[in-house]
């Protein structure tokens, strides 16, 4: 086992990691920027670097800052977290080169991934289901004659994209040449890759993602499904385990492919895979997260799992011993409502001071918070205060507990979404599980 990990990340998740890091007997190093000096994360941990000033790009990005506070304090692994540098392929390729070991998957894995053409490729060889789609388009003539083959409506997408940045849906020949020329100039800019290509457009699909595991000895864990389609511009609002839209016949098929996919390319540690359901129930494979994600706490609560510590014992090279059971038994039902500092009307984000604060608790609640009351919230990072977690028998169950949970929430002196989540919680499609990507923005209304 590792004797000390640096987390390169802040808020929920970087408490997140000292925990796990601390119940595993492993000290813990804390970064931080300027902004971030009074955070929970650097009070909590064994010690606390100071690496810049508050844009993330000269701190948490800061790439030598972090690899020199590792050697100052002889950490001997880097846990990346979400965002930031956590699907960041040179970075993981710099830490091998500095001997400290990434916490996540090898470079090689996470740049086949993060490129979704190649990604595509692996999918297809793997035989994960795929939408109908195009190699790279050379120009806007290639891009009308697949979109024909492929069949109105497509969606273009970047190469090197992912969160739905510079997509654009196509509905006709005339439309092509613009959508072609700038989806290529946002893909430019975006993600420094001109490369984009289409696919079928889904019009009204669901969100979700199967979590895998593997350790660094064949070891291999499908861990069930989270349903994500509660998002508002690509930002997930609510996560829910099971999927109320999956069977466990489904479950079981996409288990054995999606096993066989992630054996077939040696992948190692905690990874998601993106599926679109569309409305007759199919799946289809969009894209693999190479990082513990945000939501990793609802298949924590349904599999009864670590995953975070799993996580890290995996990465020290540690034989993991899990039952080989496939797919992995699933109990009652979790929900998480993602708790943002920002205007319930404009959604822009709200920092500032947190005058009063005060979690809810009880029976079937986790609440993993990066924050505190007397505490203030810096502009310069994204707006999640923290997340609420309920588990509960049935996803009925769960509902009426998250809606309990949401009314003992206090958070002073800022302004939150959570009326938003009370209202998403009593939304007809919410509560009958028929949610979509689209139901969000039907309870916000469209104009925002
Ligand atoms: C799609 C799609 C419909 N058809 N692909 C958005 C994020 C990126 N990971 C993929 N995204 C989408 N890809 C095809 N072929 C619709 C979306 C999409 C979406 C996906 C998941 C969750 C929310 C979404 C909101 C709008 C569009």
């Amino acid at each position: 086992m590792f004797k000390k990990i640096l987390i390169a990340n802040r808020g929920e998740i970087a408490l997140r990691i000292l925990r796990a890091a601390r119940e595993l007997g492993v000290k813990t190093v804390a970064v931080h920027s300027e902004a971030d000096a009074r955070a929970l994360h650097v009070r909590f941990a064994d010690e606390a670097v100071c690496i810049g000033p508050a844009p993330a790009a000269k701190s948490y990005l800061n790439i030598p800052a972090i690899i020199s506070a590792a050697e100052i304090t002889a950490a001997d692994a880097i846990h990346p977290g979400y965002g930031f540098l956590s699907e960041n392929a040179e970075f993981a390729r710099i830490c091998r080169k500095c001997g400290i070991t990434f916490i996540g998957p090898t470079p090689e894995a996470m740049r086949a991934w993060g490129d979704k053409v190649t990604a595509r490729k692996n999918a297809e060889r793997f035989g994960l289901p795929l939408l109908a789609g195009s190699a790279v388009l050379e120009n806007a003539e290639h891009a009308v004659r697949e979109a024909n083959r492929i069949g109105y409506p497509v969606i273009l997408k970047a190469r090197g994209g992912g969160g739905g940045r510079g997509m654009r849906i196509v509905r006709s020949d005339a439309e092509m040449p613009d959508a072609f020329g700038s989806a290529r100039r946002e893909a430019e800019t975006g993600f420094k890759n001109p490369d984009v290509y289409c696919e079928k457009y889904v019009e009204r699909p669901r969100h979700i993602e199967f979590q895998v595991f593997a350790d660094q000895h064949g070891g291999v864990w499908t861990l069930g499904e989270r349903e994500c389609s509660l998002q508002r511009r690509h930002q997930k609002v609510i996560e829910e385990g099971p999927s109320p839209a999956m069977t466990d016949e489904l479950r079981t098929e996409m288990a054995n492919v999606i096993h066989k996919a992630v054996s077939s390319t040696g992948y190692t540690s905690l990874g998601t895979l993106e599926f679109l359901m569309d409305e007759s129930r199919k799946l289809y494979f969009l894209e693999m997260n190479t990082r513990v994600q945000v939501e990793h706490p609802v298949t924590e609560l349904i599999t009864g799992l670590d995953l975070v510590s799993l996580q890290i014992r995996a990465a020290a090279g540690e034989k993991i011993t899990l039952p080989d059971v496939r797919p992995w038994p699933l109990h009652g039902h979790a929900i998480e409502c993602r708790i943002n500092a920002e205007d319930p009307k404009t959604f822009a984000p709200w920092p500032g001071l947190i005058t009063e604060y005060a979690a809810p608790g009880g029976n079937g609640v986790r609440v993993d918070s990066g924050v505190y009351g007397g505490w203030r919230v810096p502009a310069d990072y994204d707006s999640l205060l923290a997340k609420l977690i309920v588990h509960a028998p049935t996803r009925r169950e769960a509902i009426v507990r998250m809606r309990r949970a949401l009314d003992e929430f206090i958070v002073g002196g800022i302004r939150t979404n959570i009326d938003l989540h009370k209202a998403l919680l009593s939304d007809h499609e919410v509560i009958e599980g028929t949610m979509s990507t689209r139901t969000v923005d039907r309870i916000t209304g469209r104009a925002h």
